[in-house]
C-alpha cells in the first residue's frame, strides 16, 4: 500500500455523479492511473500514483480549484465560464460538448438578441446569458432556475430561456426553437493558480503528456496494407502521415507492406486513395496510446 506524500500528491476534482464522471474516469483510467471503486466514497485515492480524487458537484469544482483546495479539476467549460474562476485552463478535452443556447417557441418569432430586449429569459446560467445581452446592450430579464429550464415558457415563467443543448431534442421536444448560441463548451481540464511544488508540477506535466497522447491516438488509426513496390512515391503523397510511413519489403518480388497512423477525420478519404493507387490488404487498427 502507498502512503501519500502530502507534498506531492496531486488532488484533482472530478464530478461525482453526472454526465462528466465515467468519461473522465475513462480517461484517467486510459491514461494509466489505477482507482479503487470511484462510486461509493467522495476522496478516492489513486493506486499507482501520488493523486487523488475530490468527487464533488461540478458546480463547486472551479471554487475548489481556484482555492487551491484541489490542483486539478476536470468540468464544463460552461461552469468555469459562469464563475469566471480564476483558474488555468489546461486543456480542451473533446468530450461533454455542447453549447448555451437562447431558445424560445418558434410562433414568437425572436430572432436576432434584439428581439429578445424586455423579455424574461430563463436559464441556470445567469452570469453567461447577462453578459452576452450587456455585450449586446439589450436589456432583459434574467429569471435563474436551478433546473427543468426548458419548461419555463410552457409555464410562462419566462418567455424565452438559455439553456445548454446538446442534440436539440429537449428543446424540441419541449416545442422550443434554438435562435442563438451564445456560448461553446467541452470539459476543460483546469489548474490552480495557486503555487505547486516541484514534485506535482512534475506530475501535471506527465498527466498533461499523457493526456495529448491518448487523444491523438482516439483521433488517429493505425494503417497497414500492401502495395507493388512503384506504388510507393504515389503513396507517401496521399498519406498525411506523422512522420515517413514505414515500408517493408515482402517476399513477393516487388511488393512491400507500409504502416503508418492517419488522423481519423481523413481516414476514408485516405482508404480510397490507397485503393486506386495500388494499394492491397488495407487493415485499419485502433491505437492505443502514442507518444508524439
Ligand atoms: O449534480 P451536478 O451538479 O454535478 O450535475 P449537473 O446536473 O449540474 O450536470 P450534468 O451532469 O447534467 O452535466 C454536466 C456537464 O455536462 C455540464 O455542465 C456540461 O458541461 C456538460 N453537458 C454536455 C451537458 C449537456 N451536454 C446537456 N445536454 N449538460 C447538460 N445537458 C442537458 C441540458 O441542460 C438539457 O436539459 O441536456 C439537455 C439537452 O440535451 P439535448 O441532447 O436534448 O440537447
Ligand atoms: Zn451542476
Amino acid at each position: 500500500m502507498r502512503t501519500l506524500d502530502s507534498s506531492t500528491s496531486l488532488r484533482i476534482a472530478v464530478q461525482k455523479s453526472g454526465r462528466l464522471t465515467d468519461k473522465t474516469i475513462n480517461l484517467l483510467e486510459g491514461i494509466g492511473l489505477k482507482f479503487d471503486d470511484y462510486k461509493r466514497s467522495l476522496i478516492v485515492k489513486c493506486l499507482n500514483f501520488d493523486v487523488e480524487l475530490l468527487l464533488i458537484r461540478d458546480d463547486d469544482i472551479p471554487e475548489y480549484v481556484e482555492d487551491g483546495v484541489c490542483d486539478l479539476g476536470f468540468v464544463g467549460a460552461n461552469v468555469v465560464e459562469e464563475d469566471q474562476a480564476d483558474v488555468t485552463v489546461l486543456r480542451g478535452l473533446n468530450y461533454g460538448v455542447c453549447r448555451l443556447s437562447l431558445a424560445a417557441r418558434r410562433e414568437d418569432n425572436l430572432k436576432t438578441p434584439e428581439d429578445f430586449a424586455g423579455k424574461r429569459i430563463a436559464t441556470s446560467y445567469p452570469g453567461i446569458t447577462k453578459r452576452f445581452f450587456e455585450r449586446n446592450n439589450v436589456d432583459v430579464e434574467v429569471i435563474t432556475l436551478s433546473g427543468s429550464v426548458e419548461i419555463a415558457p410552457r409555464l410562462e415563467i419566462a418567455d424565452a430561456i438559455s439553456d445548454l443543448v446538446s442534440t436539440g431534442s429537449t428543446l424540441k421536444a419541449n416545442g422550443l426553437e434554438e435562435v442563438i448560441n451564445i456560448f461553446d463548451s467541452e470539459t476543460q481540464l483546469i489548474k490552480t493558480i495557486k503555487p505547486l511544488s516541484d514534485g506535482k508540477k512534475g506530475l501535471i506535466n506527465k498527466i498533461l503528456q499523457r493526456i495529448e497522447g491518448y487523444q491523438k491516438a482516439a483521433q488517429s488509426r493505425y494503417i497497414m496494407m500492401n502495395a507493388p513496390q512503384e506504388a510507393v512515391p504515389k503513396i507517401k503523397t496521399i498519406i498525411p502521415s506523422l512522420k515517413s510511413p514505414t515500408v517493408m519489403p515482402l517476399a513477393d518480388n516487388g511488393m512491400v507492406a507500409i504502416h503508418t497512423v492517419v488522423p481519423l477525420s481523413t481516414f476514408w478519404d485516405v482508404m480510397e486513395q490507397l485503393k486506386d493507387a495500388g494499394a492491397t490488404g488495407i487493415v485499419m487498427l485502433p491505437i492505443e496510446s502514442m507518444i508524439v
